[in-house]
């Protein structure tokens, strides 16, 4: 069973006018009837998310959208469907046919502002006759490599497949880029409480650990209480000390004077976000008063907890600090909003169910505004006294 988490995944979508193959061309490159393909125009009313292997590529999810040119009464509603999906988009592909090039070059403007990297195709070409003058007309028009497929018959797959892997990012983030080396001791601490779940690891601790190992760096896990004699079975102190944020306190009171010392927290905000904006984003706490106006963005919907960091903990903090009748709104999922200017702050969470060009586009709206924004760890790590004494790049 393939179960790399879909943030990980490198997402492609598929843009093009209604009936241009969309959906067959997902359910080709997936060899699976993903999509429901038909002639009526508008089959396809909401984007379609299917995790895939791509050859050559790996992880991959394909994203299949609604028809560019949908001009009934839902089609605007799906069209701002259409436009989110871009905010998670790290290849496109457009396809053309001789139905014209309007909706088409506008999607592509989109992708150029956004600096998504895109796959040009003219496709139907078993259908289309005069399919090479229509290529040359595509390839005046994007001034770039055009190429020819059929979705149906599968003629030019593998030109197409080639070009969404040339698209794939040259080189791989890595969580602890910087913090260590091949041959570091690296010593992790994370608690087991209650809130962990039953019989595994939470998913930021074993993409760590993985890392480390590919990495040739040796991991050494403990819990809290653990960690003296952890430290006691080495013969030099770790070279980096990777924390939980609530054992903070213990693990800085014992940490040797030679280790590094960050936070699974602070490793993951600079991971799928920005860390250098997130640490100034804090900075806006020196000017936020009892009448400024936070916004706190969530990235999954689901069911409050009790001690829901989102919910519950952060305005609790920010209500006791600033005073009760600070304004927060919360949002969460998809309603992210356009204009984020009403807010004095931005705090999102950790994103864990995001891509990392999901999270970036969203900073990247907050930046373009003027509007500081920051994330879950970095704040508490700034509320709490961490922040000043960890490493965070
Ligand atoms: N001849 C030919 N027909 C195709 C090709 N690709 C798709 N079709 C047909 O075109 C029709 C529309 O295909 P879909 O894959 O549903 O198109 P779509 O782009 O997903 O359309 P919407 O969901 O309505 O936006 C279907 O009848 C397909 O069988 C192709 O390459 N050549
Ligand atoms: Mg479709």
């Amino acid at each position: 069973m393939q179960t790399t988490p879909t943030s990980e995944r490198i997402h492609i979508a598929i843009f093009g006018r209604c009936n241009a193959g969309k959906s067959t061309l997902v359910n080709r490159l997936t060899g699976q009837e993903v999509s429901i393909v038909s002639d009526v125009a508008g089959t396809t009313t909401d984007p379609v998310q299917k995790p895939m292997e791509l050859n050559g590529l790996g992880a991959a999810v394909i994203i299949d959208t609604p028809g560019l040119d949908d001009s009934t009464e839902l089609g605007s509603a799906r069209m701002a469907r259409t436009a989110k999906m871009l905010d998670k988009t790290d290849i496109a592909v457009v396809l053309f046919t001789d139905e014209g090039t309007d909706a088409e070059m506008n999607i592509l403007a989109e992708c150029r502002i956004r600096e998504i990297p895109t796959v040009v195709a003219v496709a139907h070409i078993d259908r289309i006759a005069n399919y090479d003058a229509i290529v040359a007309q595509v390839e005046a028009l994007t001034e770039g490599k055009v190429i020819a497929i059929s979705a149906a018959t599968g003629q030019g797959m593998e030109a197409l497949r080639e070009a969404i892997i040339a698209c794939r990012p040259a080189d791989e983030r890595l969580i602890t880029e910087g913090f260590c080396k091949a041959g570091d001791t690296v010593l992790l601490v994370m608690p087991q409480d209650k809130a962990a779940p039953k019989g595994r690891l939470i998913q930021p601790q074993v993409q760590t650990i993985r890392e480390l190992l590919d990495r040739g760096c040796m991991p050494l896990c403990c819990t809290p209480d653990r960690m003296a004699e952890a430290l006691a079975t080495l013969a030099s102190p770790p070279q980096l000390i990777i924390t939980d944020s609530q054992a903070f306190e213990d693990v800085y009171r014992l940490k040797p004077e030679a280790s590094v010392l960050t936070s699974f927290s602070i490793l993951f905000a600079r991971y799928k976000g920005d860390i250098a904006l997130f640490t100034e984003g804090v900075k806006a706490l020196r000017n936020i008063t009892e009448s400024s106006r936070i916004l706190i963005a969530e990235a999954c919907t689901h069911t409050p907890q009790n001690e829901d960091i989102g919910r519950v903990k952060l305005p609790r903090i920010l209500r006791k600090r600033f005073g009760e009748g600070l304004h927060i709104d919360i949002v969460g999922g998809a309603d992210y909003p356009e204009d984020l200017t009403p807010y004095d702050l931005v705090i999102h969470c950790g994103a864990c169910m995001f891509n990392r060009k999901h999270v970036l586009s969203r900073v990247e709206r907050a930046r373009k505004q003027g509007v500081a924004i920051t994330n879950y760890g970095v704040i508490l790590a700034a509320l709490t006294g961490i922040l000043d004494r960890v490493r965070t790049q």
